[in-house]
């Protein structure tokens, strides 16, 4: 889907070539699963555009088919208020909750909010243990009471654990009958949730929307997280159909690791397609990997901070997702595994180093030193010359941005990880 609509963009800014773009965007839509009738609107709309007087065709129609696609995702997005508050998840069996309160309890406790994870799904054997772990790992309170049959009981009693937030988890059903109704209701009862959201994973497609709206006229419903996004290609069609039942997507989930979770924002969602860096993201995780920009600014640019430029790369995440962020959409599977494999490679590289070369890289000349590193971290003499050469590509641009005092954006760029060499 993404590549096509990507493509119809550069048919209508290149060629202002209305039919061909409509045709490829079509195409993307209707395989993501979005409904026909958005679909033909959208259509309807292009050919009909009228094109101001003085304003190039192609820039006017590429600016009307951005703007068409974040309508028809959601338009605006909706911040999450970022409060205390009670939080009740619902969902279909196996659709992400428990997965999801991990995640949206990180999301809130990186905030500074104090957040506890309580385990109201007492009909799966297991639950109970896997939101358990969830949180320990996550570093979450955690609230549960093992073998205890009756949901309400749980809450009761967790709400007298002191947080900011309380997230409960419920249990999933095959559908949505008057038992999982009756449930749901009762746990409502004595929560007064907030925010009640609903999980829905992304490979619903535009059944999505049926499902929010019921869920919605039976127990109410306030959002929908939309889960899975990584794995289903049918996403937009799952987004649109909310946008349709009229019931906000405030997060996405984006695989199963908990930071693998983002608000939802259709613009930046097309922004992303179209291969413009998603800044403000990669700060937020750069932010979870604890490097300061300063730690690399200040003083000469050694190799040292080189490595540690690497680190805060690697530690982000999977490297396909940080060059995603970056504007570099769809990696081919070789570039990852090749970025990977090369970041281990100097990692190893880095560990055989001494301190003073590490600080005094101009003593690197010298063949011994590279014989002596290649065989102390099991890579050859080529892989070390090789990171060099990139450790002095890196230098001469740090120098080069220091140089022209771009001080904001050269940190805006450390803090985000962004690593020269994957340019
Ligand atoms: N790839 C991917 N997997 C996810 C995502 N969210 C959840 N999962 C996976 O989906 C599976 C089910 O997730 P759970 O969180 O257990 O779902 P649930 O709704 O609590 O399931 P029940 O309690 O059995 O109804 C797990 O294997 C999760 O790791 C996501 O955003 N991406
Ligand atoms: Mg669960």
């Amino acid at each position: 889907m993404l590549d096509r609509i990507r493509n119809a963009f550069q048919i209508l800014s290149r060629d202002a070539d209305v039919e061909r773009a409509i045709k490829e965007v079509q195409r993307a839509l209707i395989a993501a699963d979005v409904d026909v009738t958005l679909v033909a609107q959208l259509a309807k709309k292009l050919r009909e555009a009228k094109v101001p007087k003085g304003v190039p065709k192609s820039r006017y129609l590429t600016k009307l088919l951005y703007d068409e696609l974040v309508e028809i995702l959601g338009g605006k997005a909706r911040p999450f208020p970022v409060i205390p508050q009670r939080i009740m998840l619902l969902g279909l069996y196996g659709s992400g909750k428990t997965t999801t309160a991990a995640k949206l309890g990180h999301w809130l406790q990186k905030r500074g909010l104090k957040v506890l994870l309580v385990a109201a799904d007492t009909h799966r054997p297991g639950a109970y243990d896997q939101l358990k772990q969830l949180a320990e790992k996550a570093n979450l309170g955690f609230f549960g009471i093992k073998g205890e049959k009756d949901p309400v009981k749980v809450v009761e009693k967790a709400l007298k654990q002191v947080a900011d937030v309380y997230i409960v988890d419920t249990a999933g059903r095959t559908t949505l009958d008057d038992e999982l109704i009756e449930e749901v209701k009762r746990i409502r009862d004595v929560l007064i949730p907030d925010k009640t959201l609903l999980v829905i994973p992304a490979d619903m497609g535009q059944a999505a929307g049926r499902e929010a709206k019921r869920f919605k006229e039976e127990v109410g419903v306030d959002g929908v997280i939309v889960t899975k996004m990584d794995g289903s290609g049918k996403g937009g069609g799952a987004l649109s159909a909310c946008a349709v039942a009229g019931v906000p997507v405030y997060f996405i989930g984006t695989g199963e690791h908990i930071r693998d979770f983002e608000q939802f924002d259709a613009n930046k969602f097309i922004s992303r397609i179209l291969g413009v860096p998603d800044i403000e993201k990669l700060v937020e995780l750069a932010q979870e990997t604890e490097i300061k920009p300063e730690d690399i600014l200040e003083g000469e640019f050694d190799i040292e901070k080189f490595h540690k430029q690497i680190e805060a790369t690697m530690n982000m995440g999977p490297i396909d997702k940080v060059l995603q962020m970056l504007g570099i959409s769809s990696v081919p599977k070789e570039m990852k595994k090749m970025t990977e494999e090369k970041f281990k490679k100097y990692d190893a590289i880095y560990k055989s180093m001494t301190k003073y070369e590490r600080r005094h890289p101009e003593v690197l000349q010298d063949p011994s030193r590279i014989r002596r590193i290649a065989m102390g971290s099991g890579t050859t003499e080529e892989d070390v010359r090789e990171m060099l050469r990139d450790f002095k590509k890196a230098q001469k641009l740090m120098k080069k941005l220091k140089r022209a005092g771009t001080r904001r954006r050269m940190e805006k760029m450390l803090a985000s990880g962004q690593f020269p060499i994957m340019k």
